[in-house]
């Protein structure tokens, strides 16, 4: 099998070396840096994740620090999102697009203070894009990227490994709320959110000091709790319609047709550069949108370049970018973007796979029995 050529540049994490002990089996590249895909197999990692609680190695997930008066001028710049009512500790997803109304990222911002904020970023770039923006509009503004290292904690027992190291306080903690916790007689911040939908907490760990003793007590106090090392899984996210920039939309996509409509705020996103693009949006609907898709047949292979989906009568009728088989539906679950003429759940239509030709069937997301 082909390797990937690890170096400086595909930047590891302070977990990298815990995460190899317990014998990571595989990595994909996520920001110039490592994230762990794989522990036991994608299947089992996938039954696990939903009956007990793994720890996540997600350093990938960059923090794109913003401080200085103009901050929020700044990210409101970046977002149709209208962030003007934000309170701090309340965190964001938030579609970053550019001066078309095109995707640049989609991640989750967090508002610290009042002129401090995080964007915690998916796989692009954004820190170019905001200190260009900074230096054209003369803000007033610092950004960086500090050594900041989540480990995310999910599943259902991810609430009481989380008391056990943090304390009683972190069932306080409401969905994308954020709290200073202490660990080690150092204060963290601890959200309550994650890239998969059983449930959890990210940790943002800001001293490297501390990652191998963060990581040894999750995994000492959850031994009874059957806690295993993972990443982001990819039955998991599709079954759930969580989006992959790069996969499953790009910088020709707008977030309408993301399905991310309802977090575009285009009359009241005053500043955001996108906002006049996508207003068209609001009047005549996006023409194509991100569906779920049913396969059918045997297992697909990896969708490593997007599937062409057609109606009967050989028209476009969209792409597929993300496909895998569920063990729970039993059947092959997928993303796509899909015309408007077929977006319609339980529309048949076909899907060209490496494998060849077969039937597919849109869904809504997330994927329900
Ligand atoms: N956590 C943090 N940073 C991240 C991710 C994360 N950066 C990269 C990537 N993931 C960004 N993408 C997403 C996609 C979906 C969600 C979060 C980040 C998500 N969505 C929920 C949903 O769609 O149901 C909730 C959205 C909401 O209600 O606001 O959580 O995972 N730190």
């Amino acid at each position: 099998m082909v390797q990937l050529s690890i170096s400086r540049r595909l930047r590891g994490t302070p977990y990298t070396a815990r995460l190899e002990a317990a014998g990571v089996k595989a990595y994909t590249v996520y920001n110039h840096m490592l994230l762990p895909t794989v522990t036991e197999s994608v299947e089992e990692d996938c039954a696990h994740l939903k009956q007990h609680v793994q720890v996540w190695d997600v350093s990938c997930e960059r923090q794109i620090e913003i401080r200085g008066p103009d901050a929020d001028k700044l990210v409101q710049l970046m977002t149709p999102r209208d962030l003007s009512k934000a309170q701090i500790d309340q965190c964001f997803y938030i579609p970053v697009v550019d001066e078309r109304g095109g995707m640049l990222n989609d991640p989750v911002a967090i508002k610290l203070a009042d002129d401090r904020f995080w964007i915690s970023i998916a796989d692009s770039d954004v820190m170019l894009w905001a200190k260009g923006l900074a230096y054209g509009f003369r803000f007033e503004v610092e950004i960086d990227e500090p050594d900041v290292n989540i480990l995310a904690v999910q599943g259902p027992k991810a609430d009481e490994l989380m008391a056990r190291v943090f304390g009683e306080q972190v069932h306080t903690i409401r969905f994308f709320r954020g709290l200073w916790l202490y660990f080690e007689g150092q204060s963290i911040y601890v959200a309550r959110s994650g890239y998969s939908k059983q449930g959890g907490f990210e940790i943002y760990l800001e001293d490297r000091a501390l990652a191998e003793p963060l990581w040894d007590a999750l995994f000492a106090e959850g031994a009874d709790l059957n806690v295993r090392p993972g990443g982001p899984n990819l039955i998991e996210r599709i079954e759930s319609g969580l989006l992959s920039y790069g996969n499953d939309m790009t910088r020709e996509n707008t977030p309408f047709e993301c399905g991310l409509g309802k977090f575009c705020d285009v009359e009241t996103s005053i500043g955001c550069v996108g906002r006049d693009a996508l207003m068209r949006y609001v009047i005549d609907g996006p023409m194509r949108m991100i569906r779920g898709l049913m396969i059918e047949g045997e297992r697909v292979p990896g969708c490593r370049e997007p599937w062409q989906l057609t109606a009967d009568g050989g028209e476009f009728a969209g792409q597929i970018t993300s496909a895998v088989w569920s063990p729970d539906f039993q059947n092959n679950v997928a993303i796509g973007m899909v015309e408007r003429d077929y977006w319609r759940a339980g529309n048949t239509l076909w899907v060209d796979t490496p494998d060849g030709q077969r039937r597919a069937v849109v869904h809504d997301l997330p994927f329900s029995a």
